[in-house]
């Protein structure tokens, strides 16, 4: 009978033997210097750049791998003892009495991936992705993204949230607009999903809270440096709710939440990238048409415009934010019903306003979030009124139909909060591999 082995306990790609004497590390040579008698190996483990002495008279050198001696990109394992050395990243080095290559690179990478920073453009970054991702500092922005996701699920299931997976093709767009992926499925039409919109309200008709975090397609045809064609939303769609409120602080809890857990457990990234973390007070709450005014009085922007902000009015509101409330953040609301989809609820107080808000953070909106209809009349008027035909949404409006709460819920562009987190000038660089109108590969 075969025994299937469990997985080698290792972490970061090192494993320290119980009295700290010895260690074993596995990883990329990322660098090695020869000094004569011997050499210096820097290995790039799973997480940490690992320094490691090599004496060629003392250490035993398997080469499994094809090719002479060890070169970077090279794949080892190395064995050694652990030696105190305060200059070294960690505080410590391998002085190697075996390395193994595993396996052997064949060609330099296409641009030097061991210097302090990639020296290149972004579309030579790009197009290189799947070796410039390997940059201590490109991987740590990833390491951040896991972080910030991991801290999202986290949070809210100490909250007793649900996680669900909806699907990406679909038969109508949620969103409307003409921003809608179509494609041809066995023959009919259909589109890739632009947000989960429809399906996050029906599962609170399941399980009262839930979200999800999962891909969403735009087909946004202009290629600005904030908006990706594929990105990753982090959606919450939440029952019983008092109001609109209620999500904002719920968004709030969740966003200090994550700053505190990226602290706690990637300051070794966040320093790396001189990021700067936001502390998140009290944040300010200003109604859409409150906004029009204070920046027609404030910086003298014309009021007028499409019902919704341009990307400079959220610079200048975030700065207004800033001066007046020492808050890096602001909350929009109240933006007029005709310019927000069918979903969103109108405020009876203001009927030509929808309970729906806007996140602004560092001078560009992160979220968009709201309260919705939940009763079925209220949904097929509301859909009516927009010339829309109710008869289209027949499986959505099947759970205003058989009973729903006062609800609501908000989307989170994860690239985008991380792109302001990090203080990066373009979305793509908080992308793996991003997609716009021009790249579709790697
Ligand atoms: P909305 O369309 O405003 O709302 O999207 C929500 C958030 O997603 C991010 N975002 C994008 N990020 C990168 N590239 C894009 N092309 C792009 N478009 C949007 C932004 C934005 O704030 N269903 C609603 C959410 C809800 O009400 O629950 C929705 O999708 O950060």
């Amino acid at each position: 009978m075969k025994v299937i082995e469990g997985i080698r306990p290792i972490k970061e790609g090192i494993r320290i033997n119980d009295n700290n004497q010895y260690a074993e590390a596995e990883g990329f040579v990322h660098r090695v210097r020869d000094m004569g008698k011997f050499s210096f190996i820097v290995l790039r483990t799973s997480r940490n750049l690992i320094q490691c002495v090599v004496d060629s008279e003392k250490c035993e050198i398997a080469k499994t791998g094809v090719g002479n001696g060890i070169n970077e990109g090279d794949c080892v394992r190395i064995t050694g003892i652990k030696v105190i050395e305060p200059r070294a990243e960690g505080g410590f080095e391998i002085h190697a009495n075996k390395i193994e290559k595993l396996s052997q690179a064949y060609a330099q990478p296409p641009v030097n991936i061991t210097k302090h920073k990639i020296d290149s453009s972004l579309d030579v970054l790009l197009e290189n992705r799947p070796v410039t991702l390997r940059h201590p500092k490109e991987r740590a922005i990833f390491k951040i993204q896991e972080g910030i996701v991991r801290a999202f699920r986290e949070f809210l299931h100490e909250h007793d949230f649900t996680e669900i997976h909806t699907p990406k093709t679909t038969s109508a767009g949620a969103e409307g607009g003409a921003n809608i992926f179509k494609l041809d499925y066995f023959g009919q039409s259909a589109c890739l999903a632009q947000s989960p919109q429809l399906y996050k309200q029906t599962m609170v008709g399941v399980f009262g809270r839930v979200f999800e975090v999962g891909p969403v397609f735009r087909a946004e045809k202009h290629n600005t440096t904030r908006h990706l064609n594929e990105y990753i939303s982090l959606d919450v769609e939440m029952g019983f709710i008092n109001g609109m409120e209620d999500l904002m602080n719920l968004e709030v809890l969740m966003l200090r939440h994550i700053i505190q857990s990226l602290k706690e457990n990637y300051s070794k990234e966040l320093d790396m990238l001189k990021a700067e973390l936001p502390d998140i007070g009290n944040v300010p709450v200003y109604k859409f048409k409150e906004a029009k005014e204070l920046l027609a009085k404030e910086y003298n922007r014309k009021i007028g415009g499409n019902g919704d902000l341009d990307p400079e009015e959220e610079v200048l509101l975030c700065r207004y934010a800033k001066e007046k409330h020492d808050s890096e953040f602001i909350f929009i609301t109240h933006f007029p019903s005709s310019r927000r989809p069918f979903y969103a609820m109108d405020d009876a107080d203001d009927p030509g306003f929808a309970l729906s808000f806007d996140l602004l953070f560092r001078g560009l909106e992160i979220t968009t979030g709201g309260q919705r209809i939940h009763d079925y009349n209220a949904q097929v008027e509301k859909m009516q009124r927009m010339g829309l035909d109710p008869s289209e949404f027949k499986h959505y409006l099947l759970i205003h139909k058989h009973g729903m709460p006062p609800h609501g819920g908000f989307g989170l562009g994860l690239e985008r909060l991380e792109m302001q987190l990090l203080g990066f000038n373009n979305i793509r660089y908080a992308s793996l591999f991003p997609r716009d109108v021009k790249r579709i590969a790697p």
